[in-house]
């Protein structure tokens, strides 16, 4: 399968995220990708660099003023003082109920908290060019898909899904399953399903369609009520005003066996079909799988192979945005089972 990577993900390389007040290592690290990559290399799967400038629609999905505070984000941090090179920020207060986000505070920390659903989503100096050139290779394997090519996969870090319309999280700061989704309708495409398969509800993409009835929304994650993010992603949550009907959540409780969670899928891909998608973007977080050490749930390598069996059984042409997924070293084997399973049917 075509596949666009992120020629400056390691550069989005922050050093320790925070666990129950401890300092530990970030689990979204480089080598991730570079397991991907080894994979698909060993599997004969082509890559490409981006080839297409995502910012127009990175504007159709995120607010402008969060874009420009994250373009320069690193160099206000740096203005503070010149020392803070080797030092990760994080935001220490947010504008939660109550308080205003209209007025953006010029100190950078609160801005941080302005912009931010958590405190574990670290940056590092490039963070801005990594995010950004994420975003391009979603927009690029989407723009290959439009152009009529079956299916094509944006191999990336930083993650997207949590990133929502004015905010970071979860380690993701552009979201780029948006973008292919809006990629695909600005370049015809009249209805396009997302799907997300990480462990994690995507929270992000959630918002930017909430109220939109072109892009149906569907994810299948652990139940927030125990797991990350916790303030979304619960079933009664399917669509405001346009969008009321368009957005479809299958939480499942932490523990879910493999059987249970191909049921979650059945429904999913029901529900696809159902809305007579023309296009089709999958979050494809691997962190389902039984070793992941921050997730739940038990699919074993070969069950990422049916995974993507299934999906090519929607016959629609397919975007693969990569997610989350933790057990590094198995997250190369498990990427690529998916897109093998899609290419076998
Ligand atoms: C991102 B993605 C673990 C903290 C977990 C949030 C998890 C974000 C997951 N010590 N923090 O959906 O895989
Ligand atoms: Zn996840």
């Amino acid at each position: 399968m075509i596949t666009f990577h992120n020629p400056l993900h390691q550069g989005h390389a922050p050093v320790h995220e925070f666990f129950r007040g401890e300092r530990v290592p970030c689990f979204e690290k480089p080598e991730r990708v570079d397991y991907v990559e080894g994979a698909l290399r060993t599997r004969g799967h082509a890559m490409v660099a981006p080839d297409v400038d995502s910012s127009a629609v990175l504007a159709q999905v995120h607010a402008q003023r969060y874009l420009a505070f994250l373009q320069t984000a690193w160099q206000r941090w740096l203005a503070l003082d010149p020392a803070n090179a080797s030092v990760q920020p994080f935001p220490s207060v947010w504008p939660v109920r109550t308080l205003r986000s209209d007025v953006e505070p010029d100190n950078f920390v609160a801005r941080l908290g302005l912009y931010s659903m958590d405190n574990g989503t670290p940056m590092a100096a490039g963070t801005w060019a990594a995010a950004k050139a994420g975003a391009d290779a979603a927009a690029s394997a989407a723009a290959r898909v439009a152009l009529g090519t079956r299916a094509a996969f944006c191999c990336t870090r930083p993650p997207g899904h949590h990133a929502g319309p004015d905010f970071m999280g979860g380690y993701c700061f552009l979201n780029n399953a948006s973008v292919a989704a809006q990629t695909l309708r600005n370049q015809g495409a009249q209805r396009v399903a997302v799907l997300d398969v990480d462990y994690h509800h995507g929270n992000g993409t959630q918002s930017i369609f909430y109220d939109r009835s072109d892009v149906l929304f569907i994810s299948m994650h652990g139940d927030p009520r125990t797991e990350y993010p916790f303030y979304l992603g619960h079933a009664d949550e399917t669509g405001q005003g346009a969008g009321a009907g368009f957005n479809l959540n299958l939480p499942l409780p932490a523990g879910t066996s493999a059987a249970t969670w191909f049921d979650a899928l059945e429904q999913a891909c029901l529900r696809t079909a159902e809305y007579r998608a023309d296009g089709l973007v999958i979050s494809l977080g691997l962190d389902a799988f039984e070793g992941d050490p921050i997730s739940r749930f038990a699919l074993a390598s070969s069950d990422f192979t049916r995974l993507g069996e299934r999906l090519a059984r929607l016959s629609l042409p397919t975007v693969f945005v990569l997610e989350g997924g933790y057990a590094a070293a198995e997250l190369g084997t498990n990427a690529v089972n998916v897109l093998d399973g899609f290419e076998q049917v």
